[in-house]
């Protein structure tokens, strides 16, 4: 369904259950907000502010992983371009798709039209992406879909292609736990050709010397980041939260190997929420559980593929062994 303002014959715009989606909203918060340990699901985070904080925290010198991740694009755009050849392009989570422009631009110097369908939950962006991509590459058929993909990659089925490589970049697969990865690679695998590709990117486990400070910059962009989910809340749902009274946390959590989010409360409180008609109490120092970061190792990547269904095939790095371009191909 088309709602932007200017139609294109290379562009196609598909919309999964947005209303569903306000609804789930307060849903969650309600949920996660209610819980012995409150949390709230990290894909909240993504609205037009927050996807913006997102593109500051990638410029920021502490966040290796994207840089990291457009160094492996940048040096072997070449050969992963081989591996997948002539495939129309999914991409889940594709936000701004600086990265992926290394690989749309290999698909454009072959001199043919080419398919891409970029998922995303943040609307502004995905349109806003489309456009540019349109007027950069000449040969592009944009195919763009605004959709929660989270538990349910089966929604590029409505995309309807024969073949495909399926992207899923920036090490946003570090967001579902263990057991969600598994059923998310799972599901993709099932419905993949012998013929298509799934290409993962993901954080690998290193130091928290270095792993902290990367979702903790000195500039206090994370937590603007953080906080955002709450300024979100009280536009959303009439919470009535004062961001002030709450501090943003991050830290390694060694045992489940990922790095964790929080909002702290300063003090104790209480927040109503007139939408879903609760008044949340804090305590002093209680947390907002925000959002998990799993990082992996070549092995458990390998290992969980393999459980999937999906089968490593290639794998790619950064000079510093950071992150990893990982190919795989159902088995
Ligand atoms: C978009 C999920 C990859 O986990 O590194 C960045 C999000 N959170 N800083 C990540 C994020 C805080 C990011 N992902």
């Amino acid at each position: 369904m088309p709602t932007e303002a200017i139609p294109n014959e290379r562009l196609q715009f598909h919309c999964m259950d947005v209303q569903v989606h306000q609804h789930t909203f307060a849903q969650d918060v309600a949920d996660g907000l209610t819980a012995p340990q409150k949390w709230l699901p990290p894909k909240y985070f993504y609205d037009e502010r927050g996807s913006q904080l997102y593109e500051q925290i990638c410029a920021l010198p502490e966040y290796y992983p994207y840089r990291a991740e457009l160094e492996i694009l940048g040096t072997y755009a070449a050969e992963i371009h081989a591996e997948i050849g002539h495939l129309a392009l999914v991409e889940f989570g594709s936000g701004s798709a600086t990265k992926t422009r290394h690989l749309l631009s290999a698909y454009e110097w072959e001199g043919q039209p080419f398919r891409y369908c970029p998922v995303d939950i943040s609307r502004e962006i995905l349109q806003d992406t489309a456009h540019r991509l349109l007027q950069e590459y000449s040969q592009v058929e944009i195919r763009a879909m605004h959709a929660d993909f989270a538990g349910q990659p089966e929604v590029i089925q409505a995309f309807q292609l024969e073949k495909k490589a399926v992207a899923f970049l920036g090490s946003s697969l570090g967001n579902f736990t263990p057991v969600e990865s598994f059923e998310f690679l799972r599901r993709t695998a099932a419905i993949m050709g012998p013929e298509d590709v799934f290409l993962l990117g993901i954080d690998l486990k290193k130091s928290s010397v270095i792993l902290v400070p990367a979702y903790d910059d000195a500039q206090g962009v994370t937590a603007a980041f953080n906080l955002n989910i709450l300024y979100r809340i009280n536009r959303e749902l009439g919470g009535r939260f004062d961001p002030q009274r709450f501090e943003h946390l991050a830290l390694y959590n060694d045992e489940q190997g990922c790095i964790e989010m929080h909002l702290r409360s300063r003090q104790a409180q209480r927040v109503p929420i007139a939408k879903i008609e609760q008044v949340v109490p804090f305590g002093k120092d209680e947390t907002i559980h925000t959002e998990s970061s799993y990082k992996y190792s070549l092995d458990e990547v390998r290992d969980l593929g393999y459980q999937a269904n999906l089968v490593l095939r290639r794998t790619w790095f950064d000079a510093r062994r950071y992150f990893l371009l990982a190919l795989f191909r159902p088995s």
